[in-house]
Parts: C-alpha cells; structure tokens; sequence
C-alpha cells in the first residue's frame, strides 16, 4: 500500500511538473517617449514603462534603432558625494507581475550619436530585444 501511495504521488508530480514550468513572460511597452534635445545635443534618452503580466521573468538585452547609432541601457545612481550619475548596464531585468519603469532621473535608454536633430511631435522606431520574448519594436514620441 505504501509503495502504491508513493508511486501515485510520483505520477502526479512528474503530471504537474511540466504544467507549473510552462511559464513565459508577457511584455508590454506603454507610454515611449524620447526627451527633446537642442538640434547641437548628440544625445537623447529614451523612457517608457515595460509591463510584464506574464508568469516568468524577462530581461531586456538590446536597443537599437536607426535613429542613433548607439542605444544603450542606462540607470541613474547616486554617488558618495550625492551627484546623480549615469552607468550603463549589459542587461536590465523585467520581473514577472512587475515591470519596470524608465523615467527621468531613473533608468533610460540612452542614444548616443544622433543622426539627426529630433524635434518634438517626431517618432522614432526602436527595436527592443528581450531575451525570453525576442524582438519587439516601439515607436517613440519626442517630446
Ligand atoms: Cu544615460
């Protein structure tokens, strides 16, 4: 009787297991925004929330666009002396049921060598490449 139970139980984990791994993240991109630079300024940030409803964790891995040709991943922190500086990062993580937001004085994608002067009511396109979700394209508003 004993090894029935156990045999039952090892059935219905090896039933459940795939069940509880078939998991994948659900990124959404709202409010893309990119800040307004005066026409001399060859940098720019880039700002959005990214929304994952999904029930696994995503990370966000690449930026480009045609509009720069550099996009980098970007966070705000403040040194020891309290003066906000801005470090560039590989990856940034999209947690599951949270999301992130980028907003100024916080993280950003930031372009670097504009190819030209954006002024505000433009859009630009980025492609945003998530590890677990591929590639997703945005439309920016300058502003
Ligand atoms: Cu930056």
């Amino acid at each position: 009787m004993r090894n029935v139970k156990k045999i039952l139980w090892e059935a219905l984990f090896i039933i459940l297991i795939p069940v509880y791994s078939f998991g994948s993240p659900k990124i959404e991109i709202k409010e893309p925004w990119v800040r307004e630079v005066p026409p001399v300024s060859p940098v720019t940030a880039v700002y959005m929330v990214i929304e994952n409803e999904g029930n696994e964790d995503d990370r966000l891995i690449d930026v480009s666009t045609e509009a720069a040709s550099q996009a980098e991943i970007h966070d705000t922190l403040i040194d020891e002396k309290g003066i906000a500086k801005m470090q560039r990062f590989e990856s940034m993580d999209i947690p599951s049921g949270k999301g992130v937001e980028l907003k100024p004085g916080g993280s950003h994608v930031m372009l670097i060598g504009l190819k030209k002067a954006l002024k505000a009511g433009d859009k630009i396109e980025l492609n945003l490449k998530f590890e677990k979700s591929g590639i997703i394209k945005i439309q920016a508003q300058v502003k």
